[in-house]
Parts: C-alpha cells; sequence; structure tokens
C-alpha cells in the first residue's frame, strides 16, 4: 500500500511540511501528518516508528529544526526510508536542522534534503519516486509531472 507519513516535530514545523503535503495531495497519494517530538513525545516516537512497517507506510518524511533529532531517531527504529528535512530555525537559517539531520553515524541512514520549502518538497518527490519502482501509474504521473516542469522553464528571461 502506497502509505506515507509526513511526521515533524512541532506544529511551528507544518508551514514548511504542508508544501510536502500539497504535493502529495496533487499525486493522490495517501498520507498522515503527525506530530512527533524526539524530546517532548519521546514515547509517541518510539510507539510510531516500532510499529511505522506493519501500520502500512512505505517512506516516513520527517521534519525537525534546531536540535533534531527526529529523522534520526526514527530511522533508529524503523527499516522504513527515512527523508529528513532541515526546518528553517532562527538560528543560523537552519543550518543547525541540516547538520543535525545529515551527519548520522554509520549505519542509521537519513536521506537528507535540502533546508525548508525545497527540501519539504523534495523529501516528497523523493518518497514518490520510491514509491513508483513498484507502481507503473505513478511513475507515469511522476514522468508527466517532471515534463510539465521542464516545459513551464522559459529559455528566455521576462
Ligand atoms: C524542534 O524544535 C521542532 O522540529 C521545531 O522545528 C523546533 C522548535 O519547536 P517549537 O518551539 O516551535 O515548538 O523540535
Amino acid at each position: 500500500m502506497n502509505k506515507i507519513a509526513i511526521i515533524m516535530g512541532s506544529q511551528s514545523d507544518w508551514k514548511t511540511m504542508q508544501f510536502a503535503a500539497d504535493l502529495l495531495d496533487d499525486f493522490e497519494i495517501k498520507y498522515d501528518k503527525l506530530i512527533i517530538s524526539a524530546h517532548r513525545t519521546p514515547e509517541r516516537l518510539y510507539e510510531f516508528a516500532k510499529n511505522a512497517k506493519q501500520n502500512s507506510y512505505s517512506v516516513i518524511i520527517a521534519g525537525a529544526g534546531g536540535s533534531a533529532h527526529l529523522p534520526g531517531m526514527v530511522a533508529s527504529l524503523t527499516t522504513l526510508p527515512v527523508l529528513g528535512v532541515p526546518i528553517e530555525s532562527n538560528f543560523s537559517n537552519g543550518l543547525d536542522s541540516l547538520l543535525s539531520i545529515v551527519q548520522m553515524p554509520k549505519g542509521i541512514p537519513v536521506g537528507t534534503l535540502a533546508v525548508g520549502k525545497a527540501g519539504s518538497i523534495n523529501a516528497a518527490l523523493l518518497a514518490i519516486s520510491i514509491l513508483s519502482l513498484n507502481d507503473p501509474t505513478l511513475h507515469k504521473s511522476l514522468v508527466d509531472w517532471k515534463n510539465k516542469q521542464t516545459s513551464s522553464v522559459d529559455k528566455i528571461p521576462k
């Protein structure tokens, strides 16, 4: 089943993670959105990650900012692919989030995207790309989406 989990460390992350949700809506892919904080709700994190596979998720998109332990902790508890989105924080424009998520110890991979909106959108596209490996219809939709994007780029600046 093609179901994705979009999780985030705080309500304040939703304005960034909504871009991923919007893209999944465009592709008519099912997803759940959940606030799970590595620090404020660690038991919720454990419950979610331990049961994610049996709850039919295929990919987990995890957005977090600052001391951004959510994607890595979830990755430590599941074999599902975890895509990390660094949230643009007030301190250092999200460089803290990026380094927290990307610098995983060997053995616990998190696919880390760009900081903020671009990362959120690309996490959704990457999740779709993973799902499309076993879904020819979805693969066709992704090819169409990419072709449309290519044709929308003007050759000459206005
Ligand atoms: C992180 O702390 C969250 O992912 C969020 O980006 C950051 C700030 O959270 P709030 O103080 O806005 O709830 O855990």
